[in-house]
């Protein structure tokens, strides 16, 4: 069996101590099986960086880490990454911030850490790249004169032709994304969109198995969406809720990276006008909104943090009594087995992302719940989750009645109603955890390019 070389921007630690986040769990299986080897940016920028891959050995996979000065670090990753692609893949062209230092800084990092992975990469190994750091490192693997098969997953959404095209490098992009042999998204919207992009940008053809045809040079698109780890995932939500008192009135929940793709304002917008339209839910429930920092450094993450802080204060000065708080906002991280158990004490989940590549906040919500007396999933039509998690409520994060509404509506479902698609909702999920995922994606990746993808014509 070839080995397997995932790399992405963030690796594991080399001590495990981070063993836990959901890509780890998907891909240590694969990776210990093949003795693997795993390369992603060191932890800390330094002024000095070695100008090869430094390797850790652990008992399960290898790490591989490269550094970076803070400078290129800060440009390539809070400028190129999360100023440019990551507002223009959610579709937020206001937010865009272009500045040559960035882009430069982008191309640079992809160039270095191909001349430092190709040092170490054998004949016969298996490439698996991740997300939208590192897009341009499979064509600057093949300049380097590596052959190997090489995969894309791309963890965010893929914007239509039209939002693409603000990005001033799109050409260089669409070209980039080219030099892949297999090309994995999360929803079908996202295949289709790439399709449009390749027969706009380099004469694509689509062909019969599903597959782009480039300049003679086959691609395979698909989809595959990401999951979690399922049976563990609920087990720690049985374990831990037993060691925790219920919330005294039913909880609506929220949990999500503090970013502005998450609809978060929207969200509260539509529970403020629950409050406003439903007096008598008034001192009997709450909504738990749980928001982590994220990105701290970038100026529309700052924004965001603000415009959220103002309408908690707003809604709970509003509708707030000396008894009740309608609102509480966290803006800290939680262990995972207690948000496990809060999940699983909550009636109704808020999911309302105005874009998103999967979002597994849903995903880990149906897990965590009682199969006796499930809670309620409330999931934004524009999360990629919702192409899968039928049962939910699907809303539109932009109409606040509506939102209002499917709140109520979730409140007060029945019990037989709630178990259907709960039960609906789970069996599709335990069927399609986080290794079958990444077993799916590896297969294909090993497979003859022309075998055609998981949903590869949307
Ligand atoms: P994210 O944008 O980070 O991921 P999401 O899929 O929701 O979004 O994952 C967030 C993770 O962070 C969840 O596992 C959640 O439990 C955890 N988390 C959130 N708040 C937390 C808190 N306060 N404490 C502890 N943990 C917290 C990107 C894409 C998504 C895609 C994933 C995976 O944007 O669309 O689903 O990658 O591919």
């Amino acid at each position: 069996m070839s080995r397997l070389v995932i790399i992405s921007n963030r690796a594991p630690s080399v001590d495990g101590a981070s063993d836990s986040g959901g890509l780890v769990v998907a891909l240590k299986d694969a990776l210990s099986k093949r003795g693997g080897l795993w390369i992603g940016s060191a932890p800390a920028a330094s002024e000095d960086p070695s100008q090869s891959i430094i390797m850790h050995e652990r008992s399960d996979f290898d790490i591989g880490l490269f550094e970076l000065e803070p400078q290129l670090q800060r440009d390539f990753y809070l400028g190129y990454s999360n100023s440019v692609l990551w507002p223009a893949f959610h579709g937020r062209l206001d937010l865009i911030d272009v500045q040559p230092d960035y882009i430069r800084a982008y191309r640079e990092v992809s160039k270095r850490v191909a001349r430092m992975v190709a040092k170490v990469i054998g004949d016969d190994d298996v490439i698996w790249i991740h997300d939208y750091q590192l897009i341009p490192l499979a064509h600057e693997l093949k300049k380097a004169g590596l052959t190997n098969r090489i995969g894309f997953f791309l963890h965010i959404p893929l914007p239509d032709l039209q939002t693409f095209r603000a990005i001033p490098e799109w050409k260089d992009i669409a070209g980039w994304l080219a030099s892949y042999d297999v090309i994995g998204f999360q929803a079908k919207r996202d295949v289709a969109h790439l399709i449009d992009i390749f027969r706009h940008t380099l004469n694509g053809e689509l062909r019969f198995n599903g597959n782009m045809s480039i300049d003679g040079k086959e691609i395979s698109l698909g989809c595959f969406p990401i999951s979690i780890d399922v049976q563990g995932f609920a087990a720690m939500a049985a374990e831990t809720s037993r060691k925790v008192e219920p919330p005294a009135l039913p909880r609506l929940i929220g949990v999500d990276r503090l970013d502005y793709s998450k609809g978060l304002p929207q969200r509260l917008a539509g529970y403020e006008h629950f409050l406003e339209s439903n007096p008598g839910y008034h001192c009997k429930v709450s909504l738990l909104q749980i928001a982590p920092p994220s990105r701290d450094d970038v100026e529309a993450y700052k924004e965001i943090r603000a415009e959220l802080e103002a309408i908690t204060g707003r809604i709970n000065g509003r509708f707030g009594t000396v008894d009740w708080v309608p609102l509480h906002y966290i803006h800290r991280s939680l262990p995972r087995n207690e948000l496990a158990a809060l999940y699983r004490y909550s009636r109704l989940a808020l999911v309302t992302p105005l874009f998103d590549g999967m979002n597994l906040v849903a995903k880990e919500y149906v897990a965590a719940q009682d199969s006796a007396d499930p809670g309620v999933l409330l999931l934004s039509q524009f999360a990629g989750a919702a192409e899968e998690m039928k049962e939910a409520l699907i809303i539109n994060p932009h109409d606040p009645q509506g939102l209002a509404k499917a709140i109520r509506r979730g409140l007060e479902m029945p019990l037989e109603e709630r178990r259907e698609r709960h039960e609906a909702l789970y069996k599709r999920l335990a069927d399609n955890d986080v290794s079958k995922w990444s077993e799916t994606f590896i297969k294909q990746l090993e497979l003859p390019v022309s075998t055609p993808a998981p949903e590869a014509m949307p």
